[in-house]
């Protein structure tokens, strides 16, 4: 069996099953003839994440040395679970096992993060060409010295090789390997055999690579700032790739119900638009969700893919406060604009809109998220809200902002952007802040379920005067919610057998 490869090539992928980028990793591997183990560490939580125990740290070298890889490959997207990614790269080195490789969004932007903790190899932007190169070199002691987007660590220095080996085109890289042949699966301290994705209800795709905006808490437009020149900011898949891997995914995972599109921004090109419902419908027809953007929300295409699946639509709208918006965050889109994007969402028909906001941080001040409350207050229909915290990722713009505004010191800002996981994403759902702001955040809250929105009215004239009020009424939004995603899930599976019956 092993005969028929050139080699073994092991990628790690954390905290995420689906993950994407590893599953494009293993298809270009696999093309070149290598046969890919893929080990899925840890499953994601990000309301309570967990560090890696003794015991999956010595599953996961175990597994990798029974296969004598010409490589490993780590898969580093967030730095926002880093404590885990080190832990594992320890391990690795005691044990002696390797080379590592290490590629990824965090990675792109912080190369040396890696090499100086004597990680051999690192690559930047998209991996499938770099990492098989890599591969091919040392399996047949080819120089490696000179691969596109390659960094590595000789005589004391890191050394960053030029951006390449990037498709414009990215059909060109094929579909994901929806079904890893050789997957395994690490979590609460057992190791399962078979791909976890085979059994998932939902699955998740990308269209497209990259997004044409610039927030300043987003690494996308950091990421951007890397390509080379004759790579676009957004590149879009064709249609018939898109279907393809669908059409793959569905008869590798029997269970699924549901497909997500994760595109920083679903394409709204009208003539890909206009094929893609054709063929959506004709070949996949399950309900499905995107993400939008205030700025790019047409009727007509909404319209369009709500006649063929489209159940729920994800937006950022962030903030109330135009100051926050623009000077701050880097959105140029007005509170026009975002009243008119919520209308024709709800024009369009879809089922569900969900909103994201990012509240309560140092640079909001009490008006700023009293205009976000009054943002919410004007969006037309019935919408859920995402309330997040700000997190300051590594290598975005708003990161020196806050410094040079007084907020944090450099030393500061270091150990807020590296601090060990659980508090990180403590600050992702909620943040802290002044008695009053805490008021506001918990009055937007409420104001999403229409059954409080009197009461708000009232305690909107004091809200310190109404504090155990808003606090009762918060707590019981809470339980609300949980509520609404039960009624959700269930309403997807309805539309989906009623889709179905009605094929
Ligand atoms: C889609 C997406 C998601 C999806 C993932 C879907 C999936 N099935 O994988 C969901 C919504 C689940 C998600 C979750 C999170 N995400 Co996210 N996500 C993205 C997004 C928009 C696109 C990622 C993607 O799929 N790209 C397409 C694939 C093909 O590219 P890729 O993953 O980058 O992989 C390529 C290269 O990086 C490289 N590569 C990858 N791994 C390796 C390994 C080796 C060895 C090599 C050589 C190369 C290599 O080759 C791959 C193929 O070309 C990015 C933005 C971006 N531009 O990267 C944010 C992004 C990566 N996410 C981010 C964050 C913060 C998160 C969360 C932590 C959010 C949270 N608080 O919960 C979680 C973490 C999940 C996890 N465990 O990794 C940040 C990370 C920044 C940071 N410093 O942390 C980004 C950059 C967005 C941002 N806010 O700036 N995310
Ligand atoms: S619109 Fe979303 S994906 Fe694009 S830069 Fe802004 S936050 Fe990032």
């Amino acid at each position: 069996m092993e005969n028929k490869y050139v080699g073994t090539v092991v990628l790690v992928a954390f905290y995420n099953v689906k993950a994407l980028g590893v599953r494009y990793l293993e298809t270009a591997l696999r093309k070149a003839g290598y046969r890919v183990v893929t080990i899925f560490f840890k499953n994601f939580n990000s309301a309570n994440p967990e560090l890696a125990s003794k015991t999956e740290l010595k599953l996961l070298c175990d597994k990798i040395r029974e296969y004598s890889p010409v490589l490993v490959g780590l898969s580093v997207m967030s730095s926002m679970y880093l404590e885990v990614i080190d832990q594992v790269v320890d391990a690795l080195q005691k044990e002696n096992i390797g080379p590592i490789s290490c590629g990824g969004a965090f990675v792109s932007m912080f190369p040396e993060y890696f090499l100086d903790k004597g990680v051999p190899f690192v690559t930047r932007l998209d991996g499938e060409i770099p990492l098989t190169a890599l591969a091919d070199a040392l399996r047949t002691g080819a120089d490696w010295h000179s691969i596109p987007s390659l960094g590595y660590r000789e005589d004391g220095k890191n050394v960053l090789n030029p951006i390449g080996g990037m498709l414009a085109d990215v059909d060109g890289y094929g579909i994901p390997t929806v079904s890893c042949p050789d997957g395994w699966f690490i979590d609460k301290n057992t190791i399962t055999p078979g791909d976890p994705q085979r059994n998932t209800l939902s699955y998740e795709v990308i269209a497209s690579r990259g997004c044409p905006f610039t927030c300043s808490y987003c690494c996308c437009v950091n990421l951007h700032r890397l390509y080379p020149k004759g790579i676009n900011g957004v590149r879009t898949r064709s249609v018939q790739s898109v279907i393809a891997e669908l059409k793959e995914a569905i008869k590798a995972c029997k269970s699924i119900v549901f497909i997500h599109f994760y595109d920083e921004i679903f394409p709204n090109l009208p003539g890909w638009v206009d094929e893609f419902v054709v063929e959506y419908k004709k070949h996949i027809n399950l309900p499905f969700s995107i993400w939008t953007h205030p700025k790019m929300v047409d009727l007509d295409v909404m319209k369009k893919l709500v006649k063929v699946g489209l159940v729920e639509v994800i937006m950022g709208i962030q903030t109330g406060s135009e100051h926050i918006r623009r000077d701050v965050f880097h959105r140029y889109e007005t509170n026009e604009d975002v009243l008119r994007a919520v209308r024709l969402i709800h024009e369009s028909g879809v089922f569900w809109a969900t909103f994201d906001f990012m509240l309560q941080h140092p640079f909001e001040e009490i008006e700023d998220i009293k205009a976000s409350y009054e943002l919410a207050k004007g969006m037309s229909g019935k919408y859920e809200l995402q309330l997040h915290g700000l997190n300051f990722l590594p290598g975005t713009d708003i990161v020196p902002m806050a410094i040079e505004a007084g907020y944090y010191t450099e030393e500061e800002m270091q150990k807020i952007m590296f601090a060990p996981m659980s508090e990180q994403f403590s600050v992702f759902w909620k943040q802290r802040n002044s008695r009053e702001s805490q008021m506001w955040y918990d009055l937007i809250y409420i104001w999403q379920f229409p059954f409080y929105r009197k009461r708000c009215l009232k305690y909107e004239k004091d809200p310190m005067a109404y504090q155990k009020e808003i606090e009762r009424d918060y707590a019981a939004a809470q339980k609300l919610t949980k509520l609404r995603y039960l009624y959700k899930k269930s309403m997807v599976v309805f539309k989906r057998i009623r889709q179905r019956m009605f094929k």
